[in-house]
């Protein structure tokens, strides 16, 4: 079994890069093991706070991005670090080379109940003349370098991508090591598999109930074949899954609060996870397009999400373009 940084260096990645994958890998050991440690590690339940999302902290969050953030700023090639947890991006005292966004503790609603979260990181360059504010991280998704997730289910998988495709390793606990476990990922291009959170029926579009409407309808719909629906509630799962097996992945616009009509954030989120999907063959959009292609306006920015095995995708893309 091959390790992480040989089959880095055997892609080319440049000595920056790898350094800074080679800190992301180590604070991912250090979550998944205070993870797995649960309640005996006193790490379950929420903190008192909330972060710019709003959302309530869950001691878990907490502890992933203090990992990260230390980590990352100690890091001679890091310039900046965004996080999902972070008001404002954080300017690291080493000038390196690039720049860190990251979602620590991606599905932190299942820590409590024992279900799988993960970490999503994005890793950019860092401009020419930086601005030292947050409009440095708001690059086309297309301009990433790496990106990927660590999934810390039953095993510990860290699936990740340079640009030449998408590794899987697995973290042996017993040395401590991510180990080399899937050379190249494949998305099927077909699918009879999907993943939405169908209680926001009511307040979707019409696009995408009309577009879910068919799925339901099975072999008697105008489909004509049926389909199975999965919902993990942590992005990483519900798309790891479709890396592994293909299926389709859709957090999609909803009228439930018109502040905020997207849950999905495009930095941390959205964007690594279309790196990794398109470069495992597969396709991810925002009803209208490619979400490599959206330019961003601000670092905590949600999007419409589809992504997955690209011919359905393109399908779904096709009744958003139906009802304009
Ligand atoms: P949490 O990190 O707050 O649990 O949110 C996870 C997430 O951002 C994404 O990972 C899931 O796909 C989605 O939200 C689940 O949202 P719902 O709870 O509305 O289903």
């Amino acid at each position: 079994m091959k390790r992480l940084l040989p089959t880095l260096r055997a892609d080319n990645a440049p000595e920056g890069l790898i350094s800074v994958l080679n800190t992301l890998q180590i604070a991912a050991k250090e979550i998944s093991f205070r993870l797995h440690q649960g309640a005996l590690a006193g790490v379950l339940g929420s903190t008192l706070d909330e972060n710019i999302q709003g959302e309530t902290q869950k001691k878990l969050d907490v502890v992933a991005n203090q990992l990260l953030k230390t980590l990352l700023l100690e890091s001679p090639r890091v310039h900046a670090i965004a996080s999902e947890e972070e008001d404002s991006i954080v300017l690291s005292p080493n000038s390196g080379e690039y720049l860190v966004a990251f979602d620590p503790l991606d599905g932190s609603s299942n820590i409590d109940i024992n279900g799988t979260v993960g970490t999503i990181f994005s890793i950019l360059p860092k401009p020419e003349t930086p601005s030292n504010d947050e409009s440095m991280f708001l690059q086309k998704g297309r301009h990433q370098v790496a990106a990927g997730y660590v999934l810390y289910g039953p095993s510990t998988m860290l699936v990740m991508t340079t640009g030449n495709g998408v590794r899987t390793y697995t973290l042996d606990q017993t040395v401590g090591e991510f180990l080399l476990t899937k050379d190249t990922a494949a998305i099927p291009a077909d699918t009879q598999e999907f993943a939405i959170n169908m209680s926001n029926q009511r307040h979707w579009s019409n696009a995408v109930r009309e577009y879910v409407e068919h799925l339901l309808l099975g072999e008697e719909g105008p489909r004509q074949k049926n389909f199975n629906m999965r919902w993990n509630a942590a992005m990483v799962s519900d798309v790891h899954r479709l890396v592994t097996r293909g299926g389709l992945f859709t957090y999609p616009w909803d009228a439930r609060n018109p502040e905020k009509p997207f849950k999905l954030r495009l930095m941390y989120e959205a964007a690594p996870m279309a790196m990794i999907v398109e470069q495992a063959g597969g396709a991810a959009s925002n009803g209208y397009m490619p979400i490599l292609d959206i330019e961003p306006e601000h670092i905590h920015q949600r999007v419409a999400v589809i992504m997955g095995s690209a011919n359905e995708v393109q399908k779904c893309v096709e009744y958003h373009e139906k009802h304009g």
